[in-house]
């Protein structure tokens, strides 16, 4: 078992689409290890998106991404990072294949539904950055 962090984005939280996708990813077989509503502030945005500073998108990124409730959670199953990322397809909707979740539940590139961690590195880091030790630790077998 390994772990991932998913984020169901705003616009499908505000969607009616935030049930659809968790059962997708259970389909898939993945097990939910911790899970929280929340809104993100802009400072806690643009901390998580750093990575993308300066890059043309990254103000409209920030914004969307603090324009109401998303829903991280922590992701369980052998390969998370890779398969998760294989359930939710290309970052535009338009170029994800038939059946991701992208395809199935995203507007737009920015507005795309579900965010995953696109490394182990990357997944421990966003992990840390939602969740404390202490809900992490009280999960662990
Ligand atoms: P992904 O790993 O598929 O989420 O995509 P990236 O890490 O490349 O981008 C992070 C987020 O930035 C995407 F989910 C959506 C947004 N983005 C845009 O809005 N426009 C772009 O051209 C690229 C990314």
């Amino acid at each position: 078992m390994t772990q991932t962090l998913a984020i169901i984005k705003p616009d499908a939280v505000a969607g009616g689409k935030a049930g659809s996708i968790l059962a997708h990813v259970e389909a898939a077989g993945f097990t939910v290890r911790a899970l929280r509503m929340t809104r993100l502030s802009v400072p806690q945005a643009e901390a998580f998106y750093a990575v993308h500073r300066g890059r043309p998108f990254y103000g409209s990124l920030c914004r969307f991404m603090t324009s109401g409730p998303c829903i991280p959670m922590v992701l369980a199953r052998a390969d998370a990072v890779g398969q998760l990322r294989r359930v939710i397809g290309a970052t535009d909707p338009a170029e994800a294949a038939p059946g991701t979740v992208r395809r199935l539940y995203a507007e737009s590139k920015e507005r795309n539904a579900i965010h995953a961690s696109d490394s182990d590195e990357n997944a421990e880091r966003e992990i840390a950055f939602f969740f404390s030790q202490a809900e992490r630790t009280e999960l662990w077998e």
